[in-house]
């Protein structure tokens, strides 16, 4: 049986991470690519992993490359290439120089993994993923934005952290833009299956959404020279992993609406059905009236940033 191809185009923190990941779930082989002055890095990451793989008896191999060749025929190429944020920059700061980058990127992949299942991360999330579309030309289907699996994982470790409970028992969404007008759907969210709004005050669970939405910025601030990388892994590998097995997983991701929750031409985040085809669908639901006011708010953002492309 031939092994699934995963690419990964950025070999950085994010890029590292889920090189190892893709590895330790056997998702399939792996190329993780980056600029030739990082050539060293990634062929050294490569190395590293591949020297791992005795401890848990994985066999997936991974190799670290900057010639474009190397991605031919992937299956799966998840994007993380250009800058992340700095303390006191915004995702939209990095719009300039990861718009470069993401054109760039777009092209190759046309040209060398045509027909791969491609999972955008770089930010601002919702305009690259837009740009990576419009470049690329890809169908609608085989582009998607990661960016709703991480802020609904925030949203649940914050509600886990609250209560003590499981994380494996909660469930939420967070749909809407990456960013800060996010809108976390807090009454979806359920802890083993009872509505978080009846086991926690109204005071606290605002406290937790507002912590949801900062909470990319409350890790930059940490940091000072970056932005998080574990969890934000782990949501791609998410997404990856319900395309390569089919499983159909709902997952909020930002995919391309037309029409959808009253959005045109788009990428916002959504609740979304990854299978082997990719985008399957975006499924709806009513919203309640302050729902679809913070949804057209978080809307209104995206557009500019999406103007600020040019595309
Ligand atoms: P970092 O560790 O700097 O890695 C980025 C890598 O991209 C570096 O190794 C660069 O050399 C490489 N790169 C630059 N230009 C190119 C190019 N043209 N082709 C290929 N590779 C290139 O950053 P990171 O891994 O921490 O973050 C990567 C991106 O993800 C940033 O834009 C972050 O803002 C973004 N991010 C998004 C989320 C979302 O939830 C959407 C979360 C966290 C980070």
């Amino acid at each position: 049986m031939n092994r699934n191809k995963i690419t990964l185009i950025g070999g950085g923190q994010i890029g590292g991470n889920l090189a190892l990941i893709s590895a330790q779930k056997e998702l399939g082989d792996v190329v993780l690519f980056d600029i030739p002055q990082a050539e060293g890095m990634v062929k050294g990451k490569a190395l590293d992993i591949m020297q791992l793989r005795p401890h848990d008896g994985y066999d997936s191999l991974i190799q670290g490359s900057s010639n474009y060749e190397d991605i031919a025929d992937s299956d799966v190429v998840i994007i993380t290439a250009g800058i992340p944020r700095k303390p006191g920059m915004s995702r939209d700061d990095l719009l300039s120089i990861n718009l470069k980058i993401i054109s760039d990127v777009a092209k190759n992949v046309k040209k060398y993994a045509p027909n791969a299942f491609v999972i955008v991360v770089s930010n601002p999330l919702d305009a690259i993923v837009y740009a990576f579309h419009k470049v690329s030309g890809f169908r609608k289907n085989k582009v998607v934005g990661m960016a709703g699996a991480l802020d609904s994982s925030r949203f649940k470790a914050f509600l886990a952290m609250e209560t003590g409970y499981s994380v494996q028992d909660i469930q939420c969404m967070v749909l809407g833009g990456h960013g800060d007008t996010m809108v976390p759907i807090t009454r979806l969210a359920t802890i083993g299956g009872i509505p978080a709004e009846d086991l926690i005050s109204k005071e606290r669970l605002e406290a937790i959404v507002e912590r949801t939405r900062f909470a990319g910025g409350e890790i930059v601030k940490l940091f000072g020279n970056g932005s998080a990388f574990y969890a934000p892994a782990a949501s791609a590998i998410e997404m990856a992993e319900s395309y390569l097995k089919d499983k159909k997983r709902i997952i909020p991701c930002a995919s391309l609406c037309e029409g959808e929750f009253g959005v045109n031409g788009y990428f916002i985040g959504v609740p979304t059905v990854i299978g082997k085809n990719g985008v399957e669908k975006i499924i709806e639901f009513s919203l309640l009236n302050h729902e679809k006011e913070e949804l057209m708010k978080t809307l209104e953002a995206v557009k500019k940033t999406v103007s600020e492309t040019g595309l």
